[in-house]
């Protein structure tokens, strides 16, 4: 089999097919870098000094592990001075960071969650990476937080990293999806699966169950429904899983379909959602949606949102076409 690396993949992508600049290419290949090196940490595990809790909080009162910091500054540090980037936004710093001015400043911003799926760091779980690539709007001089007020349809790359088994690097440039598994003797992405598609039917479905009684009527409409398998309204048995980590459960709906639920709930009326539409809903939603399954937030396509702070949040529900698609519709009939 021709092996093809992400560096080739990517050469393809912006000489080839004209899908991408230059720029945007060789910003890509340093996030991947970065993720090489958080792959590194997180296999090290006990041996590394990379476990457990830092004595810091994030923003937004969440308890920094201490992964979650080393991968916040490996993407920084490796993205500061490549001259593509105007600034970064992450989950775990407050506001955006500037590209500090001894380096030359590009045109793209740069939105990751360093390390999803905390939770799961000290159990030796999948974890991962989640990144997405806009540009700065034409003509805002300088670089401020309200130039990251774009809807994720102005995405230019989004993708994932997921620290597994293997470490897998997800991608779409909005030419379909591609998958890139790390060769860890070669210390390259090599290209293992490409057009990635969800089938539009599903019979798995992903949703945190202890916060059933939570939940809005549509969402406990739809699992009810499910869970009442070939003698209720479906007609089928289905199957659940709960990784906890969004970048695993993602991962298994590109690989066989499903959809994945995190909806708003009634603990925290006025909390839209638990997961943040930059760093994690706008990414995953472009690539589900690159793959032809669908990204809506009960009521409305996930990437038509224009964020209205940096650290929103956002009610998700994505994955199989069909099935997010009757999950809209039982919110939009109980509107
Ligand atoms: P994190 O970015 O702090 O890790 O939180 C996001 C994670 C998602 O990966 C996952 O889907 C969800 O939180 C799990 O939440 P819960 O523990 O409530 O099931
Ligand atoms: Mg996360």
């Amino acid at each position: 089999m021709k092996r093809i690396s992400l560096t080739r993949y990517l050469v393809e992508q912006q000489r080839v097919d004209g899908h991408i600049p230059g720029d945007l290419r060789l910003l890509l290949e340093v996030v991947a870098r970065a993720c090489k090196r958080i792959s590194q940490a997180v296999n090290k595990g006990d041996l590394g000094e990379v476990m457990g809790t830092a004595d810091t909080e994030n923003v937004q009162g969440e308890v920094q592990k201490k992964l979650d910091i080393i991968a916040n500054e490996v993407l920084i540090e490796a993205n500061e001075w490549g001259g593509h980037l105007a600034a970064m936004a992450s989950e775990e710093m407050d506001s955006i960071y500037l590209v500090p001015n001894r380096y030359p400043q590009g045109e793209y911003l740069l939105m990751f969650d360093p390390l999803d799926g905390s939770s799961n760091i000290d159990v030796n779980v999948s974890i991962g990476t989640i990144f997405s690539v806009m540009k700065k709007p034409e003509g805002s001089p300088g670089v401020s937080e309200a130039d990251f007020m774009q809807p994720g349809s102005q995405q230019v790359a989004a993708g994932y990293c997921v620290y597994g088994p293997q470490t897998t690097l997800v991608l779409t440039v909005g030419d379909g999806v591609a998958m890139f598994t790390l060769d860890r003797e070669q210390g390259s992405f090599v290209l293992t699966k490409e057009n990635v598609t969800i089938p539009a039917d599903t019979k798995e479905f992903a949703i945190n169950m202890s916060n059933m009684r939570h939940w809005a009527p549509p969402v406990k409409r739809y699992v009810d429904e499910c869970l009442a398998g070939k003698e209720g309204p479906r007609g089928k048995d289905f199957n659940m899983r709960w990784v906890a980590s969004m970048v695993a459960d993602v991962h298994r709906i590109l690989t066989r379909g499903g959809v994945f639920m995190y909806p708003w709930d009634k603990r925290d009326p006025d909390k839209p959602g638990k997961l943040r539409l930059l760093y994690e809903a706008n990414p995953m939603g472009w690539l589900v949606e690159q793959a032809g399954g669908a990204a809506t937030n009960g009521h409305g396509r996930i990437l038509d949102i224009t964020p209205t702070k940096l650290h929103e949040r956002v009610s998700v529900i994505l994955g199989s076409k069909n099935e997010v698609e009757r999950i809209t519709a039982y919110h939009l009939e109980a509107e």
